[in-house]
């Protein structure tokens, strides 16, 4: 095993193996990750963290490899994070991405990486910013987190990334209008994508006027993977987001920031009280008894919720 300062030491020297293992560790919700980021703490915050998300098949990873190749093209690193809710079993869906990305795969400053839950739904989202918070403290310019899902997806991310872009196809109309007003508030960035199907122009113009009469402010683009100059549209977009949101991107990750430590908090709390629960019913007759020495073990405002 190896320890936790040569772990650090290795990863500080850019050992791709170091922050492979950390990465390992904080998908597994390992209670030695916060020690581990809170030493790395003032690396992190210079990374771009993206998150892509919309239905299956929309065409995410095809464009995420696209805006790798154009990221890479400006010799900036770029790291993807695959996030998917239903591993292990589901190796379909990954496996495709894997071949879309496959050809950055000798390139060491392009990252690939899927998360999976292992059964444990509640963390994933937040593994997936502490990832991404290793993936930038490793140097790495940008990160991409793919997830799927429209609107209730089992692994929301929008919580824990800077910016969301939304892909949708144009089959996807009747779609938008289930979600109605509610889709806007899933994403920064609207892409419609295959845009090369017959439809597109519609989709956008239907996001485009709701948006409008909800009065928020947004880009929507139609895209497609045969048209680089669209592709590049969609990036720069992304780019601009980070330029002129400063202030509001501040903010997502001082709440990030509060996810994190609620997260590991209420973690560690059930934790102890399924441990005193187990330990204590079996020693005393009344159950009432365990809560009340529970009580006076963290008195109320110490630890109890209110
Ligand atoms: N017609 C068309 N097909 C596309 C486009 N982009 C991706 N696809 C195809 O859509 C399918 C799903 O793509 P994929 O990137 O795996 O989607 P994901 O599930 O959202 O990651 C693949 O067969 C792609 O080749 C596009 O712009 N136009
Ligand atoms: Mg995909």
């Amino acid at each position: 095993m190896t320890s936790q300062k040569q772990l650090l030491e290795d990863f500080k020297k850019g050992e791709m193996r170091a922050l492979s293992r950390l990465i390992s560790m904080a998908e597994n919700r390992d209670p030695e990750v916060p020690a581990i980021l809170s030493q790395l703490f003032s690396e992190i915050g210079k990374a771009k963290i993206i998150g892509v998300t919309g239905p299956p098949g929309a065409g995410k990873s095809t464009l995420i490899n696209l805006f790798v190749k154009l990221i890479r093209a400006q010799k900036k690193r770029v790291a993807v994070i695959a996030v998917d809710p239903v591993s292990p079993f589901s190796g379909g869906a990954l496996l495709g991405d894997r071949i879309r990305l496959q050809e950055h795969f000798n390139d060491s400053d392009v990252f690939i990486r899927s998360l999976s839950t292992r059964g444990k739904l509640g963390g994933l989202s937040i593994a997936a910013r502490e990832v991404s918070e290793l993936v930038d403290a490793f140097g790495f310019d940008y990160v991409i987190v793919e997830t799927v899902g429209v609107g209730q997806s089992e692994v929301d991310i929008r919580k824990v990334v800077d910016v969301t872009v939304l892909v949708l196809v144009p089959e996807w109309g009747d779609g938008i209008q289930t979600l109605k007003s509610g889709i806007l508030e899933i994403a920064d960035i609207f892409i419609v994508n295959k845009s090369d199907r017959e439809g597109a122009d519609r989709i956008v113009l239907e996001l485009k006027n709701m948006l409008h009469m909800a009065g928020k402010e947004a880009a929507v683009l139609a895209t497609n993977q045969n048209d680089k100059s669209l592709v590049e549209r969609s990036l720069t977009e992304v780019d601009h987001f980070f330029k002129k949101e400063t202030e509001l991107i501040r903010k997502r990750r001082e709440h990030s920031r509060l996810e994190i430590v609620e997260e590991w908090l209420r973690m560690m709390i059930t934790e102890e009280a399924n441990r005193w629960a187990s330990e204590n019913t079996r020693t005393h007759k009344n159950p009432y008894e365990v809560i009340v020495e529970f009580q006076k073990k963290y008195p109320k405002g110490k630890l109890l919720p209110k």
